[in-house]
Order: structure tokens, then sequence, then C-alpha cells
């Protein structure tokens, strides 16, 4: 679905369980028509009113509702929008979904991100705000709610857009230089200028990008990977640091093949915990696959969780996570000296879980900085390591012509990244992750 059509559309904005208030909106040319039709009194743009909402056709009484009518350019899509606030029965929901669809050929249910995509094509978010509208509706945590909400302000579009200018400033100048250079009275200073400019977009860029596996992690959690012997007590930990029971325990090495994974908020950081099969020489061709997953989820870790015990001793040869790895001797309940260093935890009793997670914590923490990251999907990293690199380049160029041809790269790298260059094929594809009614 590429262009915006102009017919209606009418889609349940609220969640799908039963509860108190549904929010129904409609939005397009005849939004306003559908209110006529609907209800039993005028709106009034932005008043929340209270009307009864029936069938025209059979005249049969549907719901008693607050509705509010914003009437474009003033509204979350710039269309005319009406809000129908419902009450959240199965069968309300049902019958008003029916009715207005059933007033015109025009009006129709909506598909996932149409109304978000109304939004961008009517100037009222740009891309990178609709994409951080997507990360907000599914934020689970305060990090990724602080991160979509800084995001959702505009201020990454607003320094995008700074750049493009600096960009088509730095580039004027250079042609500038071009054009005019055989006839002796040019500024010469301005390649020169041109340069400086370019030195220090590039800093500004390679601060942003950064920040950006930061904000990934924020936005898809960081990974905090068990790992050790077999019988060393991983499950019965993942089971303890989730509190819920995930994942089989048993007294037989090998237990576990497949890889667990398990998301948690831990004190406002989204986290994927990871179990996976306990590590040594093998020749059931099963266990060895399970044991080459694990080796390569600790090699992508964040976090490594290095687990041993009395009697399942610690590896030698583990993997760092990139943010550390934490080394802890479990079943303390059954006593044993664990190595200096090592937290001693059970997984029984629950003794050392809260200093284990504090040591997780501690190196979460030390990933970037505490304030949320302005970029955090791997498109908007695309777009900005092409135009980095696009600047080294401009400045490495010996020639004028070279550096301007590569500013002029760094702008069409930028303008991917706000989405005029491309933009339907990035919505299709970030709308497929939208649900209906958004
Ligand atoms: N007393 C005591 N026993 C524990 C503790 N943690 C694990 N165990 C026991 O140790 C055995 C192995 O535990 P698991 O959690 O299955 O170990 P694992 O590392 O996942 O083992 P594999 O999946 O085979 O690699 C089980 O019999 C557990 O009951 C603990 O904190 N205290
Ligand atoms: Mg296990």
């Amino acid at each position: 679905m590429g262009v915006v059509s102009n017919q209606t559309i009418v889609a349940l904005s609220s969640g799908a369980n039963r509860a108190a208030i549904a929010v129904v909106r409609v939005s397009g040319r005849l939004a306003r028509f559908a209110a006529e039709a609907i209800l039993d009194k005028p709106l009034v743009h932005r008043r929340a009113q209270r009307a009864i909402l029936r069938n025209p056709a059979t005249g049969a009484r549907i719901d008693d509702c607050i509705a509010i009518l914003f009437a474009g350019p003033h509204s979350a899509t710039g269309e005319d929008v009406l809000e129908l606030h419902v009450h959240g029965s199965a069968a309300v929901i049902a019958a008003v979904l029916a009715l207005l669809p059933a007033l015109s050929d025009e009006i129709r249910l909506a598909e996932p991100g149409e109304f978000s995509r109304r939004s961008l094509y009517n100037g009222k978010l740009d891309l990178l705000q609709v994409e951080a509208l997507g990360e907000l509706l599914a934020a689970e945590t305060d990090a990724q709610l602080q991160q979509a909400q800084r995001q959702l302000s505009g201020e990454l579009g607003a320094v995008a857009r700074r750049w493009a200018d600096e960009l088509v400033q730095a580039r004027s100048w250079i042609e500038a230089e071009l054009d005019f250079s055989d006839e002796g009275d040019v500024d010469s200073g301005a390649f020169g200028r041109a340069r400086r400019a370019t030195l220090a977009l590039r800093g500004e860029v390679g601060a942003v990008l950064s920040g950006e596996a930061h904000g990934r992690r924020i936005r898809e959690g960081f990974s905090v990977v068990i790992t050790g012997r077999p019988n060393a007590g991983k499950s019965s930990l993942l089971n303890a640091l989730t509190r819920r029971d995930v994942a089989i325990v048993s007294e037989r090495p090998g237990t576990t093949r497949d890889v667990i994974e398990t998301s948690v908020a831990l004190a406002g950081w989204p986290v994927v915990y990871v179990d996976s099969a306990g590590i040594q020489e093998s020749t059931d061709p099963i266990e060895q696959e399970g044991i080459r997953r694990a080796l390569s989820r600790a090699r992508q870790a964040d976090v490594v969780v290095s687990v041993f015990s009395h009697d399942a001793p610690e590896l030698d040869a583990a993997d760092t996570g990139s943010l550390g790895t934490v080394r802890v001797y479990s079943k303390a309940d059954l006593g044993g000296q664990p190595p200096p260093g090592a937290l001693m935890v059970s997984s029984r009793t629950g003794q050392g879980l809260e200093g284990l997670e504090l040591e997780i914590i501690k190196r979460l923490s030390a990933s970037g900085p505490a304030e949320a990251s302005l970029v955090s999907r791997e498109r908007h990293r695309r777009c900005l390591v092409e135009m980095r690199d696009c600047l080294d380049r401009s400045l490495a160029a010996g020639l004028p012509e070279l550096a301007a041809e590569d500013l002029r790269g760094a702008s069409s790298a930028l303008s991917r990244l706000v989405g005029q260059t491309d933009l339907d094929t990035v919505l299709d594809r970030l709308f497929e992750g939208f649900c209906i009614g958004k």
C-alpha cells in the first residue's frame, strides 16, 4: 500500500481486551458526515460531547458515548477525525465497526498503521517520529519509555534538518570556488570553510552514532547469557532470576539443549535472559548443536553470567560479554569455597540473587549515557554510517569536485534517514509491525 487513499478510515484505537471504555477513530473526508449520521447532536470542534449513538438505518440505539470531532488540519492525522468513546463491550465495538463502513462506499476499515501513515503524509509527524511512536506503544520498561519519548519529540528530525542545510551550504562553497576559480576574484578560503564545516558535521554524526548501540539495546533488550558446564545450575538460575518456571531443571547433566529466552525489566532496564546447553565435549549430535548455539549466543552477549559450582568446574575459556562477565558460584546452600571474585548464589534459597542483579545492573549502566539515545534502529545506523563514510571520503578527497560529490552522497544518506527518499518502502516495512487503529 504505497499511496494514501482519500477514503475515510475507521478502526478500534484502544486495546482489543474487554474494558470499560473503547475508542473508535474515524479519519477522512467523511468523518463529519459519519458523526452527523449516527449521533443525535451536532459536534463542535475539539469539544468532548455526550451523545446517543444509533444505527440510522434501523433507529436502534447502540450506545451512549462521548464523541469528539477534530476538524482538519488540527487533528492527529491532519484530516477530519471523529473519536467515539464507547463502552468497551465486544458487542458495542462490533456494532460500531460494522455501522460506519455501511454508511458509504467511501468509508472502510483501516489497515495497520494507516492513521500514522496519514499523519506522516500530512506533515503531522516525520518518519523518525512515526518510528518512535511504534517504540512508545511497544515500550515495557522505563528506559524504553524515556527513549521513545525523546525520539518522539522530533529532536533527531530537527538535528537532521540542520545537517541537511549545512551540507548544502558546504557544497555551495565548494561549487562557488569551482565555478569562479579562474576569475581570480573568488574568496579562496571557500574550500577551507567547506572542509571545516564537513569536519564539524563528521564529529556530530559520530557522536550520534556512538549512542546507537546503547539505543538499540534499550529497544531490543540487553542480552544476559547464562553459561557454564552441564549441571552447573544455569536453568535453576534462569528460573530464579525471572521468578518464573521457564526452564526444565534436573540432576541429569545435559538437560537443556535449546536456547531459552525470557524478557524481564530489571530496575527499569529491559533485559533478555538467555539459558542454553551446558558446555562439554559431546558426541551426541543434538547436544552438539545445543552447545554450538550456546556458544554463539555467548559470543553475542552484552553480559555473560558464568556459572559453576562444587560439582561443575568453571569454564576456563568463557566468552566475555561486551559489557563484561559476572562469575557466579552456584548452589551456595550446599557450602563450598568459591574462588576469589565470584559471587555466591543459591537459586534454592535465594541467597546472593540480589547481589547478582546489582552486578548485572552495574554493567548495563556502564553501557551508555543514562539519557536516551537519539537513534535505536538498524535503519538509522545504516544511514548514519553511510553519511559518516561519505563525509570521511569528502575530507580525504584531493579534488574539490570529488569532495562536493561525496557531500552529495552524504545528503542523500541523510534524506533517507528522515524519509525524504524511499519513504514508501520504509513505511511498508514499519507498518507491518503496527496494529490497526494506530
Ligand atoms: N541445592 C541446590 N541445588 C541446585 C541449585 N541450583 C541447581 N541445583 C540442582 O543442580 C542440578 C542441575 O540444575 P540445572 O539448573 O538443571 O543445571 P543446568 O546448568 O541448567 O544443567 P544443564 O541444562 O544440564 O546444562 C539440579 O538437580 C538442581 O536441582 C541450588 O541453588 N541449590
Ligand atoms: Mg539447564
